[in-house]
């Protein structure tokens, strides 16, 4: 279907173009027509000098961040800001006895108008202290879980992920019903992660932030950061800095192993973790599954989804800056395997799958690739080859990557390799 979109696509431009419109944009599936670019460097410095030592790299590494911050992300507040944990509810005996639960919010003390991160957790009742997978979800905690007694999402509700589920509330704004609850169970094998030892964090995306352009006004992003720069924060560095403010409560929880706080995410909440896991180096290991284009994947290689086309789906996600590039890409200062290679030396799993094509399999691969030279500094293999996988074959050493068969999704196979990577390297 993506290559019919492809053909029909000049078609539809020649149309367009006799009506003196401005063309559609084209959206490459064709592996011979990607064309050459020329990545950016994250081993020469902003001044031209070539970054030999691990010192270096911790100069280049802030100046990288910046880069990310200024032209793709916007720029993360620094200010420490005072958080409250107030514990809702307890269950010691939760899945028949393996786990115990845990609902926790995070409240902004200085905020008190900027909604709570609601928290569930699940602890293995099998261990004093876990290592913990840290995500957010996309509809609501209560969709991770057929459970009956965890709370409906009463916050805004995505509505293009979760269909005819979200009914209007009075001010024609979308809300959860019982309908949404353990609608993305599938994607959260919480019995499984939990038999193998650790601990599951998650909370609602849109607790942050709702996903839409008017989000921002009733998320943390009305409070902080300043609307009216270029390089202002957009959502998907809301969302990652609301995974750090989950870190901070991690941190203060005695049955957890701070030191081992896995991030992980999907799609555009996969753009987040990477860019969380940047920025945060608290968190050990950093998980994307297809985050694409805005995640693992190069912006320079013309194939899926571009930078204009995400810039212009969803412009709140990135900084107003980014959307300078929308048809000069090459002219990033950054690209995306330098995102990666910020996670260095840390362990970096970057997925994919073979149909989904939009986000551009190859592309997060050559994104992992690209990062070696900085795990090479640090006396590490990263994914340790060039070549592209067969399919379902997990590859790697401390930066891994996998493309399975099937859709843009999160399954029990993305999990089992998530969890073995896990137990070799987040120790
Ligand atoms: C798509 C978007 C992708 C990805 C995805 C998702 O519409 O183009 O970049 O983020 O949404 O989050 O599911």
């Amino acid at each position: 279907m993506n290559r019919m979109l492809f053909w029909l696509t000049p078609l539809f431009l020649s149309a367009h173009l006799t009506n003196a419109q401005a063309p559609e944009p084209v959206f490459n599936y064709d592996e011979a027509k990607v064309g050459t670019y020329k990545l950016p460097n994250p081993l020469t410095s902003n001044t031209g000098k070539p970054v030999k030592t691990r010192a270096d790299w911790e100069n280049r590494r802030a100046e990288l961040i910046q880069l990310f911050a200024e032209n793709v992300y916007g720029q993360t507040p620094k200010q420490t800001i005072k958080l409250r944990f107030q514990t809702t509810a307890v269950d010691s005996s939760a899945l028949n006895g393996l786990a115990i639960r845990k609902m926790v919010s995070i409240f902004f003390v200085d905020y008190p108008q900027v909604p709570s991160i609601d928290v569930l957790l699940y602890l293995p009742k099998s261990k004093k202290v876990a290592p913990v997978f840290l995500g957010l979800n996309f509809c609501g905690n209560h969709c991770v879980t057929t459970e009956a007694d965890i709370p409906l999402s009463t916050r805004w509700m995505i509505s293009g992920a979760v269909g005819e589920a979200a009914v209007n509330n009075r001010n024609g704004e979308p809300r959860a019903t019982e309908k949404f609850r353990g609608m993305q169970a599938r994607r959260w094998p919480i019995e499984m992660i939990i038999k193998r030892g650790y601990a599951l964090a998650t909370a609602y995306y849109g607790d942050i932030e709702p996903d839409h352009p008017q989000g921002w006004r009733s998320g943390i992003r009305s409070v902080l950061g300043d609307t009216t720069k270029a390089d202002n924060w957009g959502a998907i560095g809301a969302w990652g800095w609301g995974m750090s403010r989950i870190l901070d409560y991690l941190q203060t929880e005695p049955r957890i192993d701070s030191k081992r706080v896995i991030t992980i995410g999907h799609s555009r909440i996969g753009k987040a973790a990477v860019w969380a896991g940047a920025q945060d180096d608290r968190f050990a290991a950093v998980i994307s599954n297809e985050s694409g284009e805005g995640g693992a994947a190069l912006s320079r290689r013309w194939y899926g989804e571009t930078v204009e086309r995400i810039n212009t789906s969803f412009p709140h996600w990135f900084c107003g800056r980014y959307k300078t590039y929308n048809k000069n890409v090459a002219n990033l200062p950054v690209d995306q395997h330098e995102l990666l290679a910020l996670i260095a030396p840390r362990p970096l799993y970057v997925a994919s799958a073979n149909d989904d094509q939009w986000s551009d399999p190859k592309g997060e691969f050559l994104g992992a690739v690209n990062a070696e030279p900085v795990y090479r500094l640090y006396g590490k293999t990263g994914l340790g080859t060039a070549t592209f996988p067969a399919l379902n074959q997990s590859v790697g050493q401390t930066v891994r990557y996998h493309d399975r068969t099937g859709k843009h999704d999160v399954t029990d196979y993305d999990w089992e390799q998530y969890l073995r990577f896990a137990d070799e390297l987040v120790r």
